[in-house]
């Protein structure tokens, strides 16, 4: 957590650079999706890949929905034998590099659905990065297993 909080104090200042000198750094976003909801469970997730195509290291920094109160970007960890998420300051998307949000990793927390995510629907999904950059996307709803 403290390498994160690091790395955002750093991007932090690269963000003051860039009002000196532009920043090129760039992040798209493919193939997010929403995984179903599972019956009873007041939480979702999202998961897809975000691609910085700049030469700086860009971090996911918040998100947000109207199908939830909050989204927060987890990771999973191991504790022992167990597996268990973990809250993240920030997600480090390097320069050149792409990140995968996958069951199982990292991956966006939907906390509190106004309503249950159901095949077939779209939700619009904000990322906010710490570039300046806000994406809107359009997201489906897909099955608890990916084909
Ligand atoms: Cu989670």
């Amino acid at each position: 957590m403290r390498k994160i909080f690091t790395l955002a104090i750093t991007s932090l200042c690269i963000g003051l650079l860039a009002t000196v000198s532009p920043a090129f750094a760039e992040v798209e976003i493919e193939s997010l999706w929403l995984r179903e909801s599972i019956p009873g469970q007041p939480n979702g997730a999202g998961f897809g890949v975000l691609r910085n195509s700049g030469d700086q290291d860009v971090l996911l920094v918040a998100a947000s929905s109207p199908i939830a109160g909050d989204i927060e970007i987890h990771q999973h960890v191991r504790e022992g034998e167990q597996m268990r998420m973990e809250q993240m300051e920030a997600l480090v998307v390097p320069a050149g590099e792409t990140v995968s949000l996958q069951p199982g990793g990292y991956h966006l927390m939907l906390i509190g659905l106004t309503a249950p995510l159901v095949i077939g629907e779209y939700h619009d999904v904000t990322l906010i990065f710490s570039d300046g950059n806000e994406i809107t996307i359009r997201t489906p709803v897909k099955a608890l297993v990916r084909n």
